[in-house]
């Protein structure tokens, strides 16, 4: 299935549901930081992330050290950002709601 980049005012309308996260790659992905309590925390977090990539076929580029995770959503396939980040971002967000 093809996947369309978000126009720019479909991004910045989004970005505005998504406080916080940041846009970043000149507009190309999305960017979260997380702070976590200590690794095993962290790790499960990142657990729970990854089996929601799974399930929706669309994974983060992450980074972890410790208790920080840093995650940052874009679609290889469009070539910049889609609704499939939007997505993956709210679904994060809620598992720490
Ligand atoms: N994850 N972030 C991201 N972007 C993609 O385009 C993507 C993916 N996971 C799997 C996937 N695409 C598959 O549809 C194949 O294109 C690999």
């Amino acid at each position: 299935m093809a996947v369309e980049q978000l126009s720019e005012e479909e991004r910045d309308s989004w970005l505005r549901a998504l406080p916080k996260w940041s846009s970043c790659r000149d507009g190309a992905a999305i960017e979260r930081k997380f702070e976590f309590s200590d690794f095993s925390e962290a790790f499960s977090f990142m657990t729970r992330v990854a089996m929601i990539a799974e399930t929706r076929d669309h994974h983060p580029e992450w980074f972890n050290v410790y208790n920080r995770v840093e995650i940052t959503l874009t679609t290889h396939d469009a070539g910049g950002l889609s609704l499939r980040d939007v997505k993956m971002a709210r679904k994060i967000d809620a598992l720490l709601a």
